[in-house]
C-alpha cells in the first residue's frame, strides 16, 4: 500500500427516501417516460433531481444517458488521475515510482552493536507486505520480547492509527493502541523527532526507546538488523537467515524479485496508462513463470536454506490471490495456478510462528476497503477458498526436495 487517499475523496452519506418521496418520484417518473434506471437513481439522490432538471431544461423531457455518461465518465476519469498522484506518484509513463525510505541504516553502523531489548520499539501494520517481512524475521529470530511492537490499522483516510481491536482468534496478530508513546497516529510518532517531521508516515517504523526517533522505516535494512544485530545476546542465534556464504545469491535473487514482483505488483495496480500496466504486468508474470521453474528443483530460493529473499518473496505470495490478482489486475494467472510457488509458499507458511503473522482478514480489508481510488465501492470481495488457513496448511510435500530436514535450516 502506498499513501493514504484523502478524506475529502470519499463520497458523502447518501440519504434515504422517505416513502413520501418514492411515491412522489414514482408519479413523476411515469408521466415524465424516464427510463426505470434514472427514476430510481432519482429516489436515491438528491443531486440526481438536480441534473435531471439541468438536462430537462436543455435537451426538453427525456434525459440524454449518453451525454450523462460521457460527462460523468470525463469527470471521474479526471477525479481519478488526482487522486491516483496522491496514492501513488508516478513518472511521465504514467509507471507507479516508489518514494525511496527516508530513514535508512546499514550493517556498518554502530548501532548493530549498541543493541539492547528493550531499546527498540517495531511499528507495523498487518495488511502490509513491507511491514510483514519484519513481523516474520522477528518471529523466526525469537526477537518478540526484545522487540515489542505497535500494530497500527488503516485510517478511513488511508493513513495509519491505533485502535484496539478485540474481535478474531486469540492467536491472530490484530491492530492494538500504541503502547510506547500513546499517540493516537502514526503520523504524531513520526512528528515526535526532535527536529520534527513532514514525510511519509509509513511502516514498518523501527523506534529508537531511548532517543525517541525513528532509527529506520526500510523494510529489508530491518529484516537484516533483526537477523544480525542482537547475536549472542538474545533471541534465536542459531537461526541465520542470510550466511555469509549465501550473501551474493540473496542480493541477486532481490535484485530480480523486488522491482518484478514485490513493487510488480504495485506497478500493475498504480499503473496509471496502459503501456505502463502492460509493461508491468509482463514482467511480473515472466517473473513468476521462472520462480515457477526455479522452485520445481530447489526447496527455497538459495537451495535448502530459508534465507531473507524467501521471506521477501512469500510476503507478496500471500496476498496474491487474496488482494493483488483482483484489486491490482494481476489477472494473467492465479497463484494457485503454480504448482510449485503455491507449494513453496504453503511450505513457509507452516514453518511455525509463520501463520501467526499472517492475518489474512485484515489483509483484505486493508486492501479493498482502504485503497478506495482502486474499489471506490469498498466492497471487499469474498476470500478465495484457496487462500484460506486449511488450504494453506495442507500437505505440499516440499521436504522431499530437501534431504536436510523437515524445515530445512530454520531452527524455531
Ligand atoms: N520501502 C518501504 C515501503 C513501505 C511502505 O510503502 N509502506 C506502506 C504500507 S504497505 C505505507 O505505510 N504507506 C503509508 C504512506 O506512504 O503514507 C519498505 O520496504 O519498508
Amino acid at each position: 500500500m502506498a499513501t493514504a487517499c484523502a478524506t475529502s475523496f470519499l463520497s458523502p452519506a447518501i440519504p434515504l427516501t422517505t416513502k413520501k418521496n418514492i411515491r412522489t418520484t414514482k408519479t413523476k417518473s411515469r408521466t415524465c417516460h424516464v427510463s426505470p434506471r434514472i427514476s430510481l437513481q432519482q429516489q436515491r439522490s438528491p443531486n440526481l433531481n438536480v441534473l435531471t432538471t439541468i438536462s430537462r431544461l436543455l435537451w426538453g423531457k427525456s434525459l440524454p444517458p449518453q451525454l450523462l455518461i460521457s460527462t460523468v465518465r470525463t469527470t471521474w476519469n479526471a477525479t481519478w488521475h488526482l487522486m491516483m498522484k496522491q496514492l501513488a506518484p508516478s513518472d511521465p509513463s504514467g509507471s507507479y515510482t516508489r518514494p525511496a525510505s527516508k530513514f535508512r541504516i546499514n550493517s556498518d553502523s554502530s548501532l548493530f552493536s549498541r543493541l539492547k531489548p528493550g531499546t527498540l520499539h517495531l511499528f507495523v501494520g498487518l495488511p502490509c507486505p513491507w511491514a510483514h517481512r519484519t513481523l516474520i524475521v522477528r518471529a523466526l529470530k525469537g526477537l518478540e520480547e526484545a522487540v515489542p511492537i505497535s500494530v497500527a490499522s488503516p485510517g478511513i483516510d488511508g493513513a495509519w492509527e491505533f485502535h484496539e481491536f478485540r474481535t478474531g482468534n486469540a492467536n491472530d496478530l490484530m491492530p492494538s493502541v500504541n503502547n510506547i508513546n500513546r499517540c493516537k497516529t502514526l503520523k504524531e510518532v513520526y512528528g515526535l523527532q526532535r527536529e520534527g517531521y513532514d514525510g511519509r508516515a509509513s511502516v514498518p517504523m523501527l523506534w529508537d526507546v531511548e532517543r525517541k526517533e525513528v532509527l529506520c522505516n526500510e523494510s529489508y535494512d530491518i529484516i537484516e538488523l533483526f537477523n544480525s544485530g542482537f547475536n549472542g545476546a538474545v533471541g534465536n542465534s542459531s537461526v541465520d537467515l542470510s550466511p555469509p556464504s549465501l550473501k551474493g545469491q540473496i542480493e541477486e535473487w532481490n535484485r530480480i524479485i523486488y522491482p518484478n514482483v514485490n513493487n510488480g505488483v504495485y506497478r500493475c495496480g498504480f499503473a496509471q496508462s496502459q503501456e505502463a500496466y502492460d509493461t508491468a504486468v509482463k514482467q511480473l508474470f515472466s517473473t513468476l513463470d521462472m520462480l515457477d521453474d526455479h522452485l520445481a528443483s530447489s526447496r527455497y530460493l538459495c537451495g535448502d536454506a530459508l534465507t531473507l529473499a524467501d521471506i521477501c518473496l512469500f510476503t507478496t505470495l500471500i496476498r496474491f490471490d487474496l488482494a493483488y490478482n483482483v484489486l491490482f489486475k494481476c489477472t494473467k494467472k492465479k497463484l494457485l495456478e503454480y504448482p510449485n510457488l503455491h507449494g513453496y509458499m504453503c511450505d513457509i507458511y507452516q514453518i511455525p510462528k509463520v501463520a501467526e503473522t499472517c492475518n489474512l482478514e485484515e489483509i483484505m480489508n486493508g486492501y479493498y476497503k482502504i485503497l478506495f481510488p482502486l474499489n471506490p465501492g469498498s466492497i471487499r470481495p469474498i476470500i478465495p477458498t484457496g487462500c484460506e488457513h486449511e488450504v494453506l496448511s495442507k500437505p505440499h510435500n516440499r521436504e522431499s526436495l530437501s534431504p536436510v530436514n523437515k524445515h530445512a535450516e530454520v531452527h524455531v
